[in-house]
């Protein structure tokens, strides 16, 4: 019996250093999102669109000692009522469970670390690069990141895959070999300077190996891009300052064209310079100015952010203002943002009379409206949100947002082009 009684001790106690051992080595945290939202007028056809969204993500993080740590992030992304992502086995079903993030983390020395996996990517304000982290599925890349960070600087060197896949044509001359997008990048950011709390410069590749027969019967890639960036950002005395600058070029191809074609036409710019009063009223106003031509890719933002919270535009041929206002009251924080689109290249198709040779795209940024007539004003659009904390853990928005079409949008046949699409959503997110 006593004997018992060590063992049971012995392993009491070893039991208890395991458990205080494994408390150290992991944490946890995590959120949990519900969304209810209806379109009306939705793709101006007059009808009425509902949707529920449900996504939790749960955030495991291991960490065996200093330098090395793991990172585990399921994710549940529900559209509600549908089975498309759902295991079945008749009649029940469960939602999958996806992966959205899963990477490790290894510190080589105090300045410089290696990601492996798959993670999201932020870089600045997510114009060009980020997680779109309010969408039930959002974005995360697989590869490999590597970072440099001194007291006033870091660099990031990343290679990230987009698309993995080999030509399986049969008969093609490329029978077997690689046909991926990768996706690179170089992304320096300086932080030493002062009123600017940042200025960064990028520099990023895309190639797709996907290979087309020209006319000629040469085949060429389907594109070989690289993106040029320089973005500030910073704040003095209540007033707050972004700009960010994107020029694009390289080669893109389509089957049956002459020659490769260059990309051009495909720079952007957006600035936005705000003002907070001063004293406990934290009320924020700001103008942003921004204008993307017509080769213009997005790349990967986090459109959502920028282009109005109806997700109707892409960066693309487009240019505008907004207005954006944004007003604490207690434990309520009421938002009001107004913007403006216009048609940056309205030029006439020449061999169409009565179209022009680029659309306003939709939010993929490659999907046109439309190209009929000739008018420049897309429309304007305004959203208004009101959200809450209900505390600390848990808060909810409400959130409406209303576009009207101008011209461009008018003509482009659509049965209620003329009448005002409308949005309207509830959000409650609880964090754990
Ligand atoms: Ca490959």
């Amino acid at each position: 019996m006593r004997k018992l009684l060590r063992v049971g001790t012995a392993l009491a106690v070893v039991l208890a250093a395991g458990l205080s051992y494994a408390e150290s080595q992991w944490k946890q945290s995590g959120s949990m999102r519900y969304r209810t939202e209806q379109v009306d007028n939705a793709d101006f056809v007059s009808k009425r669109t509902d949707t529920q969204n449900i996504q939790l993500k749960w955030d495991l993080t291991f960490q065996p000692n200093d330098m090395t740590t793991i990172f585990f992030q399921p994710k549940l992304s529900l559209v509600g009522g549908t089975t498309a992502t759902h295991t079945t086995i008749a009649p029940f079903s469960d939602p999958a469970l996806s992966a959205h993030q899963a990477y490790f983390n290894h510190k080589f020395a105090d300045s410089f670390a290696l990601l492996g996996g798959r993670s999201e990517l932020v870089y600045g304000d997510q114009l060009v690069i980020g997680p779109v982290g309010w969408h039930v599925m959002g974005r995360s890349f697989d590869g490999l990141k590597g970072r440099y960070s001194m007291d006033n600087f870091w660099i990031d060197l990343f290679t990230m895959k987009v698309e993995e896949s080999v030509d399986t044509t049969a008969g093609s001359p490329t029978l077997g070999h690689s046909t991926d997008i990768d996706f690179s990048g170089i992304y320096f950011s300086y932080t030493g300077l002062p009123f600017v709390s940042a200025i960064d410069l990028y520099y990023l590749m895309r190639a797709d190996r996907q290979e087309v027969a020209l006319s000629g019967g040469d085949m060429a890639n389907v594109e070989s891009m690289t993106a040029t960036g320089l973005r500030l950002t910073g704040d003095t005395s209540g007033i707050d300052y972004r700009l960010e600058y994107t020029t694009e070029s390289g080669k893109r191809a389509t089957a049956g064209a002459a020659a490769t074609a260059d990309i051009e036409k495909a720079s952007q710019y957006d600035v936005e310079v705000g003002y907070t009063l001063p004293g406990d009223f934290k009320a924020r106003f700001a103008l942003e100015a921004f204008s993307a031509g017509e080769g213009y890719d997005q790349l990967y933002p986090t459109a959502h952010k920028w282009l109005g919270y109806a997700d109707l535009f892409g960066r693309r041929n487009i240019s505008g203002f907004v207005l954006h206002a944004k007003v604490p009251v207690s434990d309520f924080t009421i938002g009001f943002d107004y913007h403006t689109f216009n048609r940056v290249n309205v030029e006439e198709d020449a061999s169409v009379p009565g179209t022009s040779k680029y659309g306003a795209y939709k939010l993929n940024g490659s999907t046109s409206w439309g190209t009929t007539g000739t008018d420049a004003a897309i429309g304007s659009e305004m959203d208004l949100t009101v959200g809450y904390k209900f505390g600390p853990a848990f808060s909810g928005t409400l959130g409406y947002s209303s576009f009207t079409s101008g011209e461009y949008m008018k003509k482009q046949g659509f049965l209620k082009g003329d009448t005002a699409l409308t949005l309207l959503y509830v959000e409650m997110s609880a964090k754990f």
